[in-house]
């Protein structure tokens, strides 16, 4: 007979990153410490996403951002924890961040890591005042240099140098997931005992079933993307039976079309002349949940081939993303060959 008070499995997020370490003989324990660090910024910002409607938090500060945005209180509250939680470990040398112009180097008083961190740390921050989603995405790299200040040049390193990447989404519950290169793992913040437990073991994305893009702005679109569009709706031999779900934060429609089935995009598009490769970012957004996309079965790509292969050339440049299932992200390439002219 089963003892009914011996609870079933309980796996944190502490145990099962020590679990992966064990795919590395030679790892010291930095990394893993920086997704434990990473994992306790979740639960803070988290704590605040969640009472967002009654702090004080809630409001515009005077601020623009570098990408010309007012910033929230809560996008800066989110920016500082993550920042506070890593720069005085000695595991980085350097982190960059969306709402930043430049890196952050470590303060002199602080000791230098091997690793780098790019970050948004509050993505979809415009949809805060609308009680919907926000999320934080992270990618870790190893410096380039073996020792010294960081350098801007370090942090454009192409996707595919990624050690490891995650996000944590702030929905409904708070869920942290993440690749080191051995599959994707999600956890979900259990707010009682204030701990990620592994909700989400070696995720896999499954058939698609929905589509996610800003269907407003589709006048904006290449030839090639409206002929893919039209695809996905089924429309001249196209895919049937996909829905549309769109959010607006990238970390949420991500999350969904991992765990359901789907592909994202933000193309490129006409509608600013000062942003002719869309919104996204390459290496706070895109490359990151490109390698958790891959990890997973999945594929991210630019319209012309894998986001992961971009040698970046600036800290806040942007790219056109199409992300999800494989098969379905390799046909918008297929059309913007054929439609777009491009090689
Ligand atoms: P905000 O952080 O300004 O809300 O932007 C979120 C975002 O970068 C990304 O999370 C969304 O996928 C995308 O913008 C939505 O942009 P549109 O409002 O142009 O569709």
């Amino acid at each position: 007979m089963s003892d009914q008070t011996d609870p079933s499995p309980i796996i944190t997020i502490e145990r099962h990153i020590l679990d992966e370490q064990a795919f590395h003989p030679e790892a010291t324990g930095t990394l893993t410490n920086i997704l434990y660090d990473l994992a306790l910024a979740g639960k803070v910002i988290a704590s605040k996403t969640t009472r967002a409607g009654l702090a004080e938090i809630l409001g515009r500060t005077e601020d623009i951002n570098v990408q010309g945005e007012t910033v929230l209180k809560l996008d800066r509250f989110a920016d500082l924890t993550v920042t506070r939680l890593t720069d005085h470990t000695g595991r980085l040398a350097g982190l960059a961040s969306e709402e930043n112009a430049e890196f952050l180097p470590i303060p002199d008083q602080y000791p230098m890591g091997k690793y780098l961190l790019v970050f948004d740390p509050l993505d979809g921050s415009s949809n805060v005042d609308y009680n919907m989603p926000v999320g934080t995405i992270f990618g870790i790299y190893r410096r380039l240099k073996e020792s010294g200040p960081a350098e801007t040049a370090e942090f454009l390193q192409p996707g595919r140098n990624l050690v490891a990447s995650g996000y944590i989404a702030y929905g409904t519950s708070t869920i942290f997931v993440y690749t080191a290169g051995h599959g994707v793992h999600g956890f979900t913040l259990d707010p009682h005992v204030g701990e990620f437990l592994l909700s989400h073991p070696n995720i896999e994305i499954p058939k698609a079933k929905y589509f996610s893009v800003n269907l407003g702005y589709q006048m904006y679109w290449s030839l090639g993307v409206q002929r893919y569009t039209e695809y996905l709706q089924g429309r001249e031999g196209g895919v049937k039976g996909l829905s549309l779900r769109y959010i607006g934060t990238l970390v949420s429609d991500f999350h969904r079309n991992l765990l359901a089935g789907g592909v994202f995009y933000y193309p490129a598009d006409s509608k600013d002349p000062k942003a002719p490769s869309g919104k996204l970012r390459l290496l706070y957004e895109a490359a990151p949940l490109a390698f958790i996309a891959e990890q997973a079965g999945g594929y991210a790509s630019d319209g012309n081939g894998p986001i992961l292969d971009i040698e970046p050339t600036s800290l806040h440049q942007r790219t056109p993303l199409f992300i999800g299932n494989k098969e379905l992200i390799e046909k918008v390439e297929e059309f913007i060959r054929g439609l777009d002219g491009a090689d």
